[in-house]
């Protein structure tokens, strides 16, 4: 049976994939685990941001969130009765290092082995993520990512978890979203630690692609059979009019947010744009340290950027006007699944990776009570993943090697400095009871991967 766009759906209407295509879920530590104070916790930049007034939508923090380090077993049967073959969440360093550095937190390395373990027994692949932004404290106290040594400071973090996890993680990632955290947090001031200053952004830029590289190789040396790779905010990037300045500007941005660190880390080079500015803080034999081989690229994709010229900003970009003929996520992000096939030939063009989509999803705006449950038939976010999901059919049939998808995500969140307004969840979760309620999306989901064929005998 064909659908409308072509795409083969079998008999359930579902659109099919290969056998072993990858179905998966991402969160990450501070959106969802709470308990920051517990058990020898460190304080990350976000506990801190979360305190300075204004920054995060209503005062909200990550301090108790979806209360998963202690609901993480019914979140792991949660996912066992999606059917979800992998998933993907993220270490907090603070959890492991309190102070970023020096004495370990055994609590911390207990809770991830509970739930390594407990989600090995039900049969899906835990992927870790070393880094989702919450940089401990202690280390931003020295300077964070603008400090050299930071990029040592990650490496030794990462021997600590590869040797600790290494044994049962075999999917691992350095990073999520390279560009966002080092642009938002050093150059747009949205995010921590709230800085505009072009060094101190050319510094994070390439301390944290030192880093990537010592965690890479730190990993391959410390993981028999280990698959490393590194996950990127990788968003088809359009300027909002065809003024030359706005042309110029997109261009520009273009490089900050998709290229400079998987051009670095992947083909040994920063982006044209990027290169002269960035030159003073690189030394010899730093992009041989960065561009280590990696074995798949991880892609964050969500919604075209448009981008123009706008000399308030740091760097002369900022984001621009989207055209009224697209039609918006419940966020206001566009919807366009034209920029999503764009971005994986792309990235399948630029890079020769196969690649795994670690990231997509639909957000919408937490409704006031007593109608906030409305969101829990959620037909918008439906035909959002078909979309997807379509596009990434179309993209396999073109020759591009996607080999997995997560998406983006297993629960409603804190979302940032939007808190708890925001929900990009397949589930919901009633912040006032940590009650879970999958919504349509997480039928249609379980329905799609329900419908896939088996793997093949003895794939992997
Ligand atoms: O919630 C975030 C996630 O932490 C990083 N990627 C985008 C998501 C939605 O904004």
């Amino acid at each position: 049976m064909a659908s409308q766009d072509g795409t083969d759906t079998g008999r359930t209407g579902m659109p099919l994939f290969p056998a072993g295509f990858l179905w998966g879920t991402s969160t990450s530590a501070y959106q969802i685990e709470g308990a920051t104070s517990e058990d020898g916790r460190g304080q990350s930049v976000w506990d801190s941001f979360c305190r300075m007034s204004g920054r995060v939508n209503n005062g909200h923090t990550g301090d108790v969130a979806c209360d998963h380090y202690h609901l993480w077993p019914g979140d792991v049967r949660l996912m066992r009765s999606l059917g979800v073959g992998a998933y993907r969440f993220s270490l907090a360093w603070p959890r492991l290092l309190p102070r970023g550095r020096g004495r370990a937190n055994e609590a911390g390395l207990d809770f991830y082995d509970r739930l390594i373990d407990g989600l090995l027994e039900a049969g899906i692949e835990p992927w870790a993520t070393l880094y989702h932004w919450d940089l401990p404290q202690a280390l931003d106290d020295l300077g964070g990512w603008t400090n050299r040594d930071c990029a040592g400071w990650f490496a030794d973090y990462a021997v600590l978890a590869a040797r600790r996890f290494g044994d049962r993680v075999k999917h691992w990632a350095t990073f999520n979203e390279f560009s966002v955290f080092t642009l938002f947090g050093y150059a747009f001031g949205w995010a921590p630690p709230s800085i505009s200053d072009r060094t101190a952004h050319l510094q994070a830029i390439h301390h944290v692609n030192l880093a990537h590289g010592d965690a890479v190789a730190v990993l391959r040396r410390s993981v028999p059979g280990a698959s490393i790779g590194a996950i990127h905010s990788f968003q088809t990037c359009r300027p909002s009019s065809e003024e030359p300045a706005d042309v110029e500007a997109a261009a520009l941005f273009d490089e900050h947010w998709n290229l400079c660190f998987p051009d670095a880390q992947i083909l040994g080079r920063y982006p044209p744009r990027i290169a002269a500015a960035i030159d003073p803080f690189v030394r010899a034999g730093d992009l041989a340290r960065v561009c280590q081989p990696v074995d798949w690229f991880g892609m964050n994709h969500y919604a075209p950027i448009y981008g123009h010229a706008d000399p308030q900003m740091l760097w002369g970009f900022g984001f621009g006007a989207v055209p009224d003929s697209l039609p918006r996520t419940g966020v206001g992000w566009p919807i366009d699944h034209s920029a999503f096939e764009t971005s994986l030939a792309l990235a399948w063009n630029r890079y020769r990776l196969p690649i795994y989509v670690t990231e997509n999803g639909f957000g919408t705006q937490s409704r006031p009570e007593p109608d906030e449950r409305a969101e829990i038939d959620d037909p918008a976010r439906v035909a959002y993943l078909e979309g997807s999901v379509a596009a990434m059919r179309r993209s396999l049939d073109q020759g591009i090697g996607v080999k997995g998808y997560f998406v983006w995500s297993l629960l409603d969140n804190f979302e940032w400095g939007a808190g708890y307004g925001d929900r990009f969840g397949i589930v919901f979760v009633d912040y006032r009871t940590q009650e879970r309620i999958p919504k349509a999306s997480a039928r249609w989901y379980a329905a799609l991967i329900g419908a896939q064929p088996p793997p093949a005998p003895g794939a992997e």
